[in-house]
């Protein structure tokens, strides 16, 4: 079977890797087109003319072209994956904490431990950055880890594309969400021991 899918990425471990994870879950074929940063082809008006914000990755199914890797998996998982790895819509209640957890994964973990990593200015400053990261990451266990003490993954309903958008971005939190906290540590082993995340090597 031939694909259309294009993933645009800069290497498999950048944020395209939850989008490959994905695709491997889904058994859909796919190709990865690999883009320079220092050759300039982040910026090229054909590149732009799929991603104005010239980052990656874009996913192109066809004549839909789709950028935020948050948005991109909603987008697969709806098409390919309906009531299998993301809820149904008619199902309110699992379906608004899919919601939930696919939109925390970018929209507030990843981009509060970003800030760790681009942080810049003093060190009084930095200590600020530090404790910010710090308590959001307290609070982020304390939503997380009742959750999966009780059950393997995020949803009751199981495993789904909320579970491999955390599982793409909890290890760059690794000291603050990981470190001595076995619910998240063992969420963590679960997914990373999954074929599909392994094939794309996410980890
Ligand atoms: N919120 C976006 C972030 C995209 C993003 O910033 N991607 C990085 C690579 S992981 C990028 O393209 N950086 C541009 C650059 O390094 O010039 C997403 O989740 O897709």
């Amino acid at each position: 079977m031939t694909s259309s899918i294009k993933i645009y990425c800069m290497a498999h471990q950048d944020r395209s890797d939850r989008v490959r994870w994905l695709l491997e879950e889904l058994g859909l074929p796919y190709t990865d087109v690999f883009l320079k940063k220092s050759a300039g082809e982040l910026n090229t008006p054909a590149y732009r003319a799929l991603n104005p914000l010239g980052r990656v990755p874009t996913l192109v199914d066809d004549s839909i072209v789709v950028h935020e890797s948050a948005g991109i998996c909603l987008y697969l998982a709806d098409r390919y994956g309906y009531g299998k790895l993301c809820p149904r819509l008619e199902n309110f209640q699992e379906r608004a904490l899919y919601n939930q957890w696919m939109t925390f994964s970018t929209g507030s973990l990843e981009c509060v431990v970003a800030r760790m990593f681009t942080h810049v200015g003093t060190p009084e400053e930095k200590a600020v950055t530090h404790a910010f990261v710090e308590e959001q990451c307290t609070i982020f266990k304390k939503l997380l880890n009742p959750i999966l003490e009780k059950q393997d993954y995020i949803l009751s309903s199981g495993f789904s594309a909320a579970d491999i958008m955390l599982g793409a971005v909890i290890p760059g939190a690794e000291p603050w969400l990981m470190a001595g906290n076995p619910p998240i540590q063992n969420y963590m082993k679960r997914l990373m021991a999954r074929p599909a995340a392994v094939r794309a090597k996410v980890f």
